[in-house]
């Protein structure tokens, strides 16, 4: 396998949905920053900067990574709404162990995989009305910048080598805990569940993590100055973060799987490359969706799809509403009550949404601006949609400009288009 230019393809995100400009502008957004512990307000400049961990393509999107998404898609709406714009990147883990371990045991082409994969996700995030990121950025095309980003820490001297691999020195790593707060045996057993490789001999601490991986026979590799090999995992986040975003930008996030050991080992490696810090000024977890009483993962098996729902025929907007009716900070369990639930919700607010008038929405709006900027409660945004929806439905007010504002309120904050 070459790393030749054949094989680099430039990622493309997906269309963006439209966005309808609103009355007035929202608050600042607050959200639960995991590295401190509390409820932070953002405090973006004119461009709010935000880093979300992308998929692994090797099976996308179930309901978790959409929820995922969705939490972020809120973010990115609220701060639009409050007059920032807002600078979005998001990556794809386009070659790794599960990826390839996946393609050699079905015999597919791991590239072949990943492209299908990543082409069900981008109509997926379509469908569900998710703005796309301004860089969508692969591994594979950024081969290049991760090698000079590991040439960078080596430089440091926090970086050592394991029969040609290379790893990053955990006692070389400044702040290391401050994003987690886990103490060593919290870490340990997460790193070892969670891709690392606490056990392998010749490392100096257990906790040392892989930064770039020697070629191994049969494995793809690409020539650098490091030598024939391909990234580990948590470098491609902070080496593309810091390209695209710089340091200190305003959030970054995933699912909270991802603490530790991903944004933790992320956040040491871009603090040690540039003498600076923070990497991120918040950092934003989202809790995990589970299925018959575990947490839905591509090990696990237990999957729901975005694509299946959606050609059986589920509405994404009903979808939408589904995944909108809890908090991110609450792990829950998806099951098909959820889906009718959205559905019914969905019909009551079209039909709410097609009248010739109804109560005056402007209070609305401030409602639903207020729940998002307190957490991102879509929840509780939803209860202030439905409270005006069964008002309306009941016949009363007279505002025959209520219905559109309702419909751009919802539209543009939550994401859900009320037109068929
Ligand atoms: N490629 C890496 C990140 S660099 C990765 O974690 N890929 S993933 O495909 O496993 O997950 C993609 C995103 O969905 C991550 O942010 C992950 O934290 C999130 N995620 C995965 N499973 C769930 C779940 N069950 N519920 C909520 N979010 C999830
Ligand atoms: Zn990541």
């Amino acid at each position: 396998m070459s790393g030749s230019a054949d094989n680099l393809v430039i990622m493309r995100s997906w269309p963006a949905p439209e966005i309808v400009a609103l009355p007035h502008h929202g608050g600042p957004l607050s959200v639960h920053d995991t590295a401190t512990g509390s409820l932070r307000t953002t405090a973006p400049g004119a461009t709010a900067r935000m880093y979300v961990c992308g998929i692994t393509p090797y099976d996308a999107a179930h309901l978790g990574h959409a929820f995922t998404y969705l939490t972020f898609d809120l973010v990115n709406r609220v701060w639009r709404d409050a007059g920032h714009a807002v600078d979005y990147v998001q990556n794809i883990t386009d070659v790794d162990d599960p990826l390839l371990e996946r393609a050699a045991d079905t015999g597919q082409d791991w590239r072949e995989l990943a492209e299908r994969e990543i082409q069900v996700f981008r109509d997926d995030m379509a469908a569900l009305r998710i703005l796309p990121p301004r860089a969508f950025v692969g591994v594979v095309e950024s081969i290049d910048l991760i090698a000079e980003f590991v040439a960078r820490l080596r430089e440091t001297g926090a970086v050592y080598e394991v029969d040609g691999d290379l790893y990053f020195s955990a006692a070389e790593a400044p702040g290391f805990g401050s994003v987690s707060h886990l103490d060593r045996a919290a870490m340990l057993e997460l790193f070892a569940e969670r891709g690392g490789d606490p056990g392998r001999p010749g490392k100096k601490d257990p906790l040392d993590w892989l930064l770039w991986r020697a070629e191994r026979p049969g494995e793809p590799a690409w020539d650098t100055p490091l030598g024939r090999g391909r990234p580990g995992w948590h470098v491609e986040c902070s080496a593309i973060s810091l390209r695209e975003l710089g340091m200190g930008f305003d959030l970054n996030g995933g699912g909270d799987d991802l603490v530790f050991p991903h944004h933790e080992m992320g956040a040491a490696e871009a603090r040690r490359a540039t003498g600076t810090h923070p990497q991120a000024q918040n950092y934003l977890h989202v809790a995990m969706v589970g299925l018959h009483g575990e947490k839905m993962s591509k090990s696990r098996g237990n999957l729901v799809f975005v694509s299946a729902l959606r050609q059986a025929g589920a509405d994404p907007m009903a979808i939408r509403l589904a995944l909108l009716a809890h908090h991110y900070r609450t792990a829950w369990e998806w099951t098909d009550g959820e889906l009718r639930a959205g559905e019914r919700r969905l019909e009551r607010w079209r039909a709410a949404a097609a009248l010739e008038s109804a109560p005056d929405a402007a209070p609305l709006l401030a409602r639903v601006r207020a729940a998002l900027a307190a957490d991102l409660d879509a929840p509780a945004a939803l209860a202030a949609v439905d409270s005006w929806v069964e008002a309306a439905l009941g016949g009363a007010g007279g505002d025959p400009a209520a219905p559109a504002l309702m419909r751009d309120t919802v539209d543009t904050l939550l994401g859900v288009a009320l037109d068929r």
